[in-house]
């Protein structure tokens, strides 16, 4: 008898290791492991700040910096899924989403190449819906849309003068689809403003086509928003205040949007902030919040839009 209420108690402590929620918040003993190399730049120089985060909270559990080979490490994490973001002074920010680590484990995730943020060229563009002799795309996306070429970005044009930003962009699109850029003038990680969460977005703007339930790196916050819409339509708009009115200049051409902003009117002052950066992310949308295309700028996982892959990882940017 004594036997089987051994076997009895053995089953039920083993039965509550399997059932016992605290389980793994008792077990800290994952690790992850990884490396970082910089465009133009070597890692006993340099440091890259990493963040590590649970994924499907979205909350920072740690941060480190790189050593002077670029190395990182985390350890004494429980078994989840978890989200590295890198960032250093003057080099684009990244993450690398879908880290599964195991308990016991030190897992070993791909190295990352962090790019310089470029200045933002300067010349003089006529805006005429062409694009300008010699003026080379900035950012090419090379991802064929899931949606057909109909539905497709090419190319992302920027340049500046004293007066303007100048913007274009190669792309295609069904009338029925919306073509959104998001555009943050002040991209700064220290002081965001702005939005990096599309389904907060006024929905009186651009008939609500801006509205999308994608999310975008904390450090990302847009200000603006441009979208082509429905007949050719389009607006330029402050998030913040839908009402301000940018009095952009723009032309259409076979397959070309073509856009100056004068900076009297995008910056509190007049004049665009030395140094200062900015950035933008674009997508094809439809229907609903939901509907999207894979096609975007900057190009993301060939899944985006599907459930669960309703973020930016990157963002393009650029510096004065
Ligand atoms: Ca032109
Ligand atoms: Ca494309
Ligand atoms: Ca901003």
């Amino acid at each position: 008898m004594q036997k089987w209420i051994i076997l009895f108690l053995i089953l039920l402590i083993f039965s509550g290791c399997k059932t016992n929620p605290n389980e793994t918040i008792f077990k800290h003993n994952a690790a992850v492991t990884g490396k970082v190399y910089f465009e133009e730049g070597a890692p006993d120089t340099l440091q890259a700040k990493v963040e590590i985060q649970n994924q499907d909270y979205g909350i920072v559990i740690d941060e480190t910096f790189t050593d002077e080979s670029g190395g990182y490490q985390f350890s004494q994490l429980s078994a989840a899924e978890y989200l590295l973001t890198f960032s250093a002074e003057n080099y684009q920010e990244l993450q690398l989403v879908d880290i599964t680590l195991e308990d016991e484990v030190t897992t070993l995730v791909d190295s990352v190449l962090l790019k310089l943020i470029q200045p933002i060229e300067f010349r003089e563009i006529v805006v005429d819906g062409s694009i300008d002799e010699n003026w080379q795309p900035v950012y090419q996306n090379l991802n064929n849309s899931n949606w057909s070429a109909m539905n497709d970005f090419q190319n992302l044009y920027l340049a500046r003068d004293d007066e303007n930003l100048y913007l274009a962009l190669e792309a295609t699109r069904e009338t029925q689809n919306s073509l959104n850029l998001y555009l943050d003038i002040d991209y700064d990680a220290s002081s965001v403003t702005g939005t990096n969460d599309f389904s907060t977005i006024n929905s009186e703007i651009a008939s609500g086509n801006l509205v999308k339930n994608v999310t975008c790196p904390s450090s990302f916050g847009a200000d603006i928003g441009f979208c082509l819409f429905g007949d050719n339509s389009t607006e330029f708009k402050n998030l913040n205040d839908p009402e301000y009115d940018y009095e952009t200049y723009l032309q259409m051409g076979n397959g070309v949007i073509e856009m100056s902003i004068p900076f009297a009117n995008l910056y509190e002052n007049g004049n665009f902030p030395e140094n200062g950066k900015i950035a933008i992310v674009a997508l094809i949308g439809g229907g609903d919040a939901n509907t999207m295309s894979n096609d975007t700028i900057p190009q993301q996982n060939v899944h985006f839009g599907e459930e669960g892959y309703r973020e930016f990882n990157s963002v393009f940017s650029r510096q004065y």
